[in-house]
């Protein structure tokens, strides 16, 4: 069981220029900017990134390095030294799985930690924080800055507002007066044609996207647009995905209003473990164990899974498990706010053992290729069981899909 979420977002300062800067204490208090080389102004290429005093030139990263060369020529220019940076990005990462199983790196210098159950190892989320911010400083000699939150998107925001070596904590109850003021460009994940379009009708903010009624949102964006919309609202469902190399097939649901009704609730776990079997087949995976993902409306959230002895795809088994996982489990009334299942142990290293007590069903076997086919031909919705229905979806993700 998991209770509510603390996550943690990570995010190393200038990281290598603070790197060329520790490396080279000459540079010290100087605009050090890495990248290609300017060629007095007249170099091609761009800057990797740059330290937060050569930022007061209004240099960043992407920009062509002849133009950081006009702002500011009395800056260190420097060479990538990629090797450095990869060395030092390992020992960071090192880090963060000593105070979290839990991690989700990002990019060479920014994770995701889920520190929800490490609390009564580590202590409080802030305390935790300033430990992982004093443990790189320690082991590195560099800075990062870290957001607090109970969730992805709020944490990832937080942790770029006080930049650099900042601490930003988001409690629960402070999530929607900490999003509405921020301007509508710090919404993770709208670029700069999505962030126009919203400012010529006004919305500036985020919390003026939040206000707008959601079926509106809804109608004119579509799926993109509720994302936007519960992020706005700081909702983020969004679980810290573990290394990516973990195999699992999964799809989530989460629906427009919470839901009690069991036969909504069949009818999208049906639609849901279809759906993990369908994209299995394509990719031909096969897999052991079948979870099912439960998250009440008041945020908790369970896993309930099943192991099979033999490797399977069948969309009747994946149904079938998730059905009866679902049935033994106990939400005392309470409403479900999403569902998701997964299938994961996949046969991808040791080929496809047949078990001496074969669960695949040959008949089921048949049914699933041929619907398949037909789908591939004609399209998703030609054919379908007739269990299967969409319509309550609020969106539904396509998860840890491996590639
Ligand atoms: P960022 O974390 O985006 O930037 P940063 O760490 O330099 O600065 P900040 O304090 O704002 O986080 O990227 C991490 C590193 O990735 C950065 O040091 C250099 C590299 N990088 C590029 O090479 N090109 C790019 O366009 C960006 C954005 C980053
Ligand atoms: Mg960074």
């Amino acid at each position: 069981m998991k209770n509510k979420q603390v996550i943690l977002h990570i995010d190393m300062d200038a990281f290598f220029a603070a790197i060329e800067e520790l490396d080279h204490p000459e540079y010290c208090g100087k605009p050090v900017v890495v990248g290609a080389d300017p060629k007095d102004g007249k170099g091609r290429g761009v800057v990797s990134t740059c330290n937060y005093e050569a930022r007061k030139y209004g240099i960043h990263s992407g920009m062509p390095i002849s133009r950081a060369y006009k702002r500011c020529p009395q800056a260190v220019y420097v060479f990538p030294r990629m090797r450095r940076y990869v060395e030092m990005s390992r020992r960071i990462h090192a880090i963060f799985n000593d105070f979290s199983p839990m991690v989700e790196p990002i990019s060479i210098d920014e994770a995701f930690l889920d520190v929800s159950g490490c609390i009564r190892l580590f202590g409080e989320p802030i305390k935790i924080a300033r430990e992982i911010k004093k443990k790189i400083l320690e082991k590195t000699g560099l800075t990062a800055s870290v957001g607090v939150a109970p969730n992805k998107f709020i944490a990832k925001i937080a942790s770029d507002l006080d930049k650099p070596d900042g601490l930003v904590v988001v409690e629960p109850e402070e999530v929607l007066d900490f999003l509405f003021p921020l301007p509508i460009s710090k919404m993770w994940g709208v670029g700069v044609k999505t962030e126009k379009k919203l400012k010529s009708i006004g919305i500036d903010t985020i919390g003026k996207l939040a206000k707008l009624p959601r079926n509106q949102v809804v109608k004119k964006m579509g799926n993109v647009g509720l994302h936007f919309w519960n992020l706005a609202n700081g909702i983020d469902d969004r679980d810290v995905e573990i290394s990516r190399k973990v195999k699992s097939v999964s799809l989530e649901n989460t629906f427009m209003d919470d839901v009690g009704d069991d036969s909504i609730l069949i009818e999208t776990i049906t639609g849901l473990a279809d759906n993990v079997s369908r994209i299995l087949r394509n990719k031909t995976y096969k897999g052991k164990t079948v979870t099912l993902k439960i998250r009440l409306q008041d945020f908790s959230t369970f896993t309930r899974s099943h192991s099979y002895n033999s490797f399977i795809d069948s969309s009747e088994i994946i149904t079938q498990t998730c059905l009866s996982l679902y049935k033994q489990f106990e939400r005392n009334e309470k409403k479900i706010r999403l569902l998701g299942v997964a299938v994961s142990n996949f046969n991808t290293e040791c080929g496809d053992q047949l078990g001496l007590f074969d669960v695949n069903n040959r008949d089921d076997q048949k049914i699933d290729q041929l619907i398949d086919k037909v789908q591939d031909k004609f399209g998703a919705d030609s054919i379908k069981k007739a269990s299967i229905m969409d319509k309550h979806s609020r969106r539904i993700d396509d998860g840890d899909v491996p590639a």
